[in-house]
């Protein structure tokens, strides 16, 4: 059966939820039932909303209620617009609701697209297999020309990175306009490839008015960028279901969090952190996801980020698995931890953390290279250190209070 189960988190008082789970599956269906002629219930049936399942518990915040609603596939266009406006339109606005699961029939989930690059494609792209990747960010370039943007990526390549991203606001703009950004940096990922033999990728930030969105990413794959940067968020999952979707564009997506927060972060409305960076960017094509991490500057709890990463990397018939990239305030003595959530299947990612090394980016890189080759042979970081000078600076600087 072709069919959407969502399940929402409900607070209220006990007792109420049964009556509340009949008031969704109708009111975001057929809306009244039990009045209507039996002719017209025969004709409506498949329209009509199911109460799956309603449990209810005590918590220190008062009582919840767990419900399940399966809304028949016959309801909507089988777009993620339609279906969030069917599961969790109205509902979003009345009281504290959480949209915390969509479980999509096979045959609807078969028509979202996936990553078309995923894991095992990223790891093609840069030569990087049997470890997780190194990122790093852009920082401080609102205000700089591209000189200053070609020496920090020069650094950063040097220092052994295997993506650089843009910072996400950086947008188009008169200094460092857009299919600048992709020549310089082509230039000199080149120049840094043919002189000490390392690749790494450059994931340009696509900015502007969604109408231009297409054709800025055709113009980048044409200049032969290497990733679009994209925040998402700000635009909407169907703008990232269309970008992956069209085959004159075919490069990786990286999915930025930013306003991802809007709609997620509270624990009584809004949508689940695993369904919202988890589950709809996979769907919907994107190749990494960043999320917070539950160490660093802006971080979330633990079991939160770990659904997102499951919702990522779980095997499915239907899509390639994503990257997980967990993400600021990241530095090297947060290695051990990462590699512990994480494995090996994701991407550690700084831009303070590399540039705020006392080396610059070039040690900052090093030092993450070093703590990730010293986790893989299971060696301590303070042991490492005492063999590598970048890693030991980095320790010295952030170490104090992280067992390394
Ligand atoms: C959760 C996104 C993190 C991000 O985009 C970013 O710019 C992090 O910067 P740092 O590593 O905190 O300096």
């Amino acid at each position: 059966m072709s069919e959407v189960i969502a399940t929402y988190e409900i607070k209220g008082k006990s007792g109420s939820f049964e009556k509340k789970a009949e008031g969704i599956a109708l009111g975001l269906t057929v809306g009244s039932w039990t009045d209507l002629p039996l002719l017209e219930q025969e004709q409506l049936r498949k329209y009509k909303g199911r109460v799956v399942s309603v449990s209810e518990s005590e918590r220190e915040d008062g009582t919840s209620g767990l419900v399940q609603i399966g809304y028949p596939g016959n309801n909507f266009s089988n777009d993620l617009p339609a279906v969030l406006t069917t599961v969790f339109g109205k509902l979003s606005l009345d009281g504290e609701v959480k949209l915390v699961d969509l479980e999509f029939s096979d045959d609807l989930k078969k028509t979202y697209p996936g990553p078309r690059f995923g894991i095992d494609g990223i790891r093609e792209l840069t030569g990087v297999k049997e470890r997780p990747l190194l990122m790093s960010i852009f920082k401080g370039v609102i205000g700089r020309d591209l000189s200053y943007l070609e020496n920090q990526l020069k650094a950063q390549a040097l220092g052994g990175v295997d993506v650089v991203k843009d910072d996400e606001i950086l947008f188009d703009n008169p200094l460092t306009p857009f299919t600048e950004r992709i020549k310089t940096g082509k230039r000199v990922l080149q120049e840094v490839f043919e002189e000490f033999g390392k690749r790494t990728l450059y994931a340009v930030n696509l900015s502007g008015r969604t109408s231009d969105l297409r054709g800025k990413a055709k113009r980048a794959r044409e200049l032969g960028a290497d990733a679009l940067l994209f925040n998402v968020y700000s635009y909407g999952l169907d703008v990232l279901q269309e970008l992956r979707e069209d085959p004159d564009i075919s490069l990786p997506i990286m999915a930025h969090p930013a306003f991802a927060g809007a709609v997620a972060a509270s624990p009584s409305y809004g949508v689940s952190y695993s369904l919202w960076l988890g589950k709809f960017l996979r769907m919907t094509g994107a190749d990494f996801s960043l999320f917070p991490s539950p160490y660093g500057s802006v971080a979330l709890e633990k079991d939160l980020v770990l659904a997102i990463s499951e919702e990522l990397t779980r095997e499915n018939p239907f899509h390639k698995r994503v990257l997980p990239v967990p993400s600021a305030g990241i530095h090297p003595a947060l290695v051990p931890l990462l590699l512990k959530d994480f494995g090996l299947d994701c991407v550690i990612n700084a831009g303070g953390g590399i540039h705020g090394h006392p080396d610059g980016a070039i040690g900052g890189g090093q030092a993450f290279l070093q703590a990730i080759d010293a986790v893989l042979g299971g060696v301590t970081l303070r042991e490492a250190a005492e063999t590598h000078s970048e890693l030991h600076k980095a320790l010295s600087l952030w170490g104090e209070g992280v067992k390394v």
